[in-house]
Formats: structure tokens, C-alpha cells, sequence
């Protein structure tokens, strides 16, 4: 085992002996689960530092069928007639607590500054697909943009809502600066070489290669630089982060 892989079981092992402690003590309830989320955070921050960077891979070992999860194919009436269009209207905005707010087309979002990249995508599910991906570096975005001292997280909403009807809460998610900052975060808008499809988050998805699937928001429409997410939906960070997902998801 290398010294990653060695790492990830001891922090997992020590995982599930926090929480069967946990579930052992009288009254244990999520306060405690929430708390051995935190513990796991600072260790793994502790031992592997945040800014390390994710393992990458070689163009063989892309998968041919990277599985799309989630939405995959929004129904919400603004979205649907963006993607009709091919997206020559779309723009992604960035706004919050920033000094200068952005409006990019695709083809600005292009113009950036960008990285390409072979990961591994993880999914709480149980499975996991390599591909390439190519986007704008988000750290690039935000000093365009000025972030303001008090920003400290970033929050990506989404076109689509998760509900069979498509009005239910739309898809969100957040991160922190370290995440934000991370050489491996991009809105990417190329997977595998081509255009992003439509299943994989067209026009622009997040890739925030240091934690789990769900964090990778799909569909992004606008982006916020926040202090706190304590007044968005449900206010813990994101979609799944609402519904009992840890908001803070490394691997
Ligand atoms: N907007 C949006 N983003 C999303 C989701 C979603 O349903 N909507 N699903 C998440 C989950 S759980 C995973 S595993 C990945 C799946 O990305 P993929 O379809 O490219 O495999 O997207 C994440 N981002
Ligand atoms: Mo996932």
C-alpha cells in the first residue's frame, strides 16, 4: 500500500471507531456524529495537507463509460432553452461579496486561464470513473473578480432540481478557500477531450478533485462568494449536505 492509500484506511478505520463509539454512548445523537465529521477534517488536514494535489492518470486508463449520476438531463424551462440554443446565450455569473461582479460567456470562460487533468471521480455510492477534464482555474476567476476579507466560502448553484416534477429546490454546493484555491479546482467545460455532454453537467461542472462526487456541482449557473451559507435552502452547505451528507466530503 503506498502511504496514501495506508493513510485514507487509518483515518476510515478511525472513522468508524469514533462513530461506533458514538452509537455505544447513551443518547448519542448528531451532534456527536457531527462532531467525529470534525474530527475527521482536522486529522486529514492534519496528516495529508489540503493543498496536496489529487493523484492523476494516464490517457489509457480513462474509463470508456464514465457513469453519469444525478441529474442528467435538467427539465428547468431556463435551462432547457440555453441547452436548445447550445448554449450561445449562457453566462456565468460571479457575484457576492466580490469587488468586481462577472458576467462570462463561454467563450470568455475559455479565454481564461486553464488546466486540464486525469482523476478519479468518487461517488458516496460506491463507485468510481477516471476521465480527463478541462477547465477554467477557478482561483484565476476569483482574483478577477476581487474577492472581499470576508468571503469564505464559495457557493456553486445549480439549474436543476433534483425532483421528478423539476420544482423542487434546485442543486447547490459549497466549498472553502483551500478547496477554491486548489490547483485541481476547475469549471470545466471539456470532459475526455470534447465538448462537456449534457449527463456530465453541460455547459460548465465543477471539479474539486480532494473530495467526493456530490460535491462536484453540475449545471452551474451562478456562483457566490459568501461568509456563511447559514441562509441558503437549508442552510448546511448544499443539496445532499441538507438532506444528512457531510458538507465537507475529502478524500
Ligand atoms: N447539479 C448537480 N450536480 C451534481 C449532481 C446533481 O444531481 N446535480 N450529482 C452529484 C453526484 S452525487 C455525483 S456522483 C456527480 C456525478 O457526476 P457525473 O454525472 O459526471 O458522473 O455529480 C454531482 N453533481
Ligand atoms: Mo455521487
Amino acid at each position: 500500500m503506498n502511504r496514501r492509500d495506508w493513510l485514507s484506511r487509518a483515518l476510515a478505520t478511525a472513522g468508524v471507531l469514533t462513530l461506533a463509539a458514538c452509537q455505544r454512548a447513551e443518547q448519542a445523537g448528531q451532534r456527536l456524529l457531527v462532531s467525529a465529521e470534525e474530527l475527521t477534517r482536522r486529522a486529514q488536514r492534519l496528516i495529508i495537507p489540503r493543498e496536496a494535489l489529487a493523484p492523476e492518470y494516464d490517457i489509457s486508463e480513462i474509463s470508456d463509460d464514465f457513469r453519469a449520476n444525478g441529474s442528467i438531463n435538467p427539465a428547468a424551462a431556463d435551462y432547457v432553452a440555453l441547452r436548445d440554443a447550445g448554449f450561445a446565450d449562457y453566462r456565468l455569473e460571479i457575484g457576492g461579496l466580490v469587488e468586481r461582479p462577472l458576467s462570462l460567456s463561454l467563450a470568455e470562460l475559455r479565454a481564461r486561464p486553464s488546466r486540464t487533468q486525469i482523476t478519479k471521480h468518487d461517488c458516496v455510492e460506491g463507485w468510481t470513473s477516471i476521465g480527463q477534464w478541462s477547465g477554467a482555474k477557478l482561483a484565476d476567476l476569483l482574483d478577477e473578480a476581487g474577492l472581499k476579507p470576508e468571503a469564505k466560502y464559495i457557493v456553486f448553484y445549480c439549474f436543476d432540481a433534483l425532483t421528478q416534477t423539476e420544482t423542487g429546490p434546485r442543486y447547490y454546493e459549497s466549498i472553502d478557500l483551500i478547496d477554491a484555491y486548489h490547483p485541481q479546482t476547475i469549471l470545466a467545460y471539456d470532459m475526455n477531450g470534447e465538448t462537456l455532454p449534457v449527463p456530465h453537467g453541460a455547459p460548465l461542472r465543477l471539479r474539486v478533485e480532494r473530495q467526493l462526487g456530490y460535491k462536484h456541482a453540475k449545471y452551474i449557473r451562478r456562483i457566490e462568494a459568501v461568509e456563511s451559507f447559514d441562509h441558503i435552502a437549508g442552510g448546511k452547505g448544499g443539496y445532499w449536505p441538507d438532506r444528512g451528507y457531510e458538507w465537507y466530503a475529502g478524500i
